[in-house]
């Protein structure tokens, strides 16, 4: 049977902002407090969708989520009307409006991590939300993502759930960001890959100095228990915590793998070719060829990979066996990055093409192509089980950008996120939104 690495791309919010939430992620720290354009950041992420469709890969769409969170301003302690809410956090708690009101779901490869059923032991492809609980607004995402990819994925006959972890930094997960499957065929046994960022009960493995290792090894291994995995399926990694001090805060920002095929930089990982060695002997037990693509730091600096996201690029199988990389347009604007994508795709090997998409509005806050997308590997009889409402198809992408152009504002900055007809503004386009794509309740405004 047919199977298919299926990207769903989150759908970016109507409240994108900048609000310099993620201490470790240098972009968003350095684009704090800037204006945002919600309706031009939805419309960059929509048109790298509809591009992957027509270029005849399997696409999908995940919802954004609703914000501002006023069950989470309850949560703190903020009463009265839903406006009063608001009103009372911007008055005397505008950091928690600020995380409240945060787009963050649209990187929704730190969603969920996800197996295929080629991988699980019970044969279902299965979910873990992430409970991303390194920081406040990523903390309150796993709620709705857990109802929204029930709400996608619902038939219990292929499709299996789990709730994010316990939410304390010990069981820190980031989700998909961290893992990857390397496989011969998207429907045969493949190996998963975690790298976490350090380990919350074995003192033996080091940690960064100065910013926060999100990933915690013994969160990826509950994930790759809850799953089912195999011990020959899995290979886990440690990331080396000097680049995660350099603004590396998911490994998605410094090594992208799919297929066969892991492209990394030089100074990725801790023990790099015991890691090496034991993917390519799990890999090779599946029937695989493991390759490795190695970016030497004397071509790319670690500094140059976090400022480009050369890494938090899609690596796709083409039909022909080559593979194509979809970078950043903050690629082509750094020297040494494109010279070494030119000699990359000119040397034969098997990346043989680069395309350049513009993601700027995302990019200002740390996320790249990578981070805005859920890979889900599916065979053909679960693809047909999949909600079709949310498969990219012409049709669906311009219903979309009517959408965007409909509900959406142009700019936002901190001042309006405290306009309780924001809040307004949004159910609307999110009630609409879940008919588009057929989700049913979702929101905390649908079902409370
Ligand atoms: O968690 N940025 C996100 C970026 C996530 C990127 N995802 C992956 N690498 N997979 C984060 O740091 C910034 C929000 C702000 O500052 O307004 C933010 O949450």
């Amino acid at each position: 049977m047919k199977s298919y690495e299926v990207n769903f791309d989150g759908l970016v919010g109507p409240t994108h902002n900048y609000g310099g939430l993620s201490y470790g992620n240098v972009a968003s720290q350095s684009n704090s407090q800037q204006s945002s354009n919600p309706k031009e950041a939805a419309l960059q992420g929509l048109a790298k969708m509809k591009a992957l469709m027509e270029m005849g890969f399997q696409q999908g769409v995940l919802a954004p989520q609703e914000r501002p969170d006023v069950a989470a301003l309850r949560r703190l302690g903020f009463a009265g009307s839903d406006a009063q809410v608001i009103e009372h956090a911007a008055k005397d708690a505008m950091p928690l409006l600020v995380a409240s009101c945060s787009a963050s779901s649209m990187w929704v490869a730190n969603a969920a991590t996800v197996s295929p059923s080629a991988d699980t032991a019970d044969g279902r492809v299965h979910f873990t939300a992430a409970n991303l609980n390194c920081k406040y607004h990523r903390s309150i995402e796993h709620p709705t993502t857990s109802r929204v990819l029930g709400a996608m994925f619902a038939d219990q006959q292929h499709f299996a759930h789990h709730a994010a972890l316990p939410a304390v930094a010990q069981f820190g997960d980031e989700g998909a960001a961290n893992h990857t499957r390397f496989c011969r065929d998207y429907g045969q046994a493949g190996v998963e890959f975690f790298v976490f960022g350090r380990s919350a009960f074995d003192t033996r493995y080091p940690a960064p100095q100065k910013y926060p290792a999100r990933q915690t090894l013994e969160a990826s291994q509950a994930v790759a228990r809850l799953h089912g995995l195999s011990d020959d399926g899995v290979v886990y990694a440690q990331q080396n915590p000097s680049v995660i001090d350099q603004g590396v805060f998911h490994n998605d920002v410094i090594a992208v793998g799919n297929g066969e095929v892991l492209f990394y930089h030089e100074d990725a990982f801790l023990e790099t070719d015991k890691m090496l060695a034991e993917l390519d002997a799990k890999l090779g037990k599946c029937g695989g060829n493991f390759q490795s693509i190695c970016v030497p730091r004397s071509q790319v600096t670690v500094e140059d990979a976090v400022r480009s996201y050369l890494f938090n690029s899609q690596l796709l199988s083409r039909t022909d066996g080559s593979m194509l990389l979809i970078v950043p347009e903050e690629c082509r604007g750094n020297e040494r990055v494109w010279q070494y994508l030119q000699g990359l795709t000119s040397s034969g090997g098997l990346i043989r093409e680069v395309k350049v998409f513009d993601l700027k509005q995302s990019m200002q806050n740390g996320g790249g192509p990578a981070c805005l997308r859920l890979r889900v590997a599916l065979n053909q009889t679960e693809l047909a089980a999949v909600n079709p409402g949310v498969i990219m198809t012409a049709p669906l992408y311009g219903t979309l950008t009517q959408w965007v152009d409909k509900h959406y504002r142009d700019r936002l900055s901190e001042n309006d996120l405290a306009d309780p007809q924001l809040l307004l503004e949004c159910r609307t386009a999110l009630d609409e939104l879940t008919q588009i794509l057929k989700l049913g309740a979702v929101y905390p405004f649908q079902i409370n």
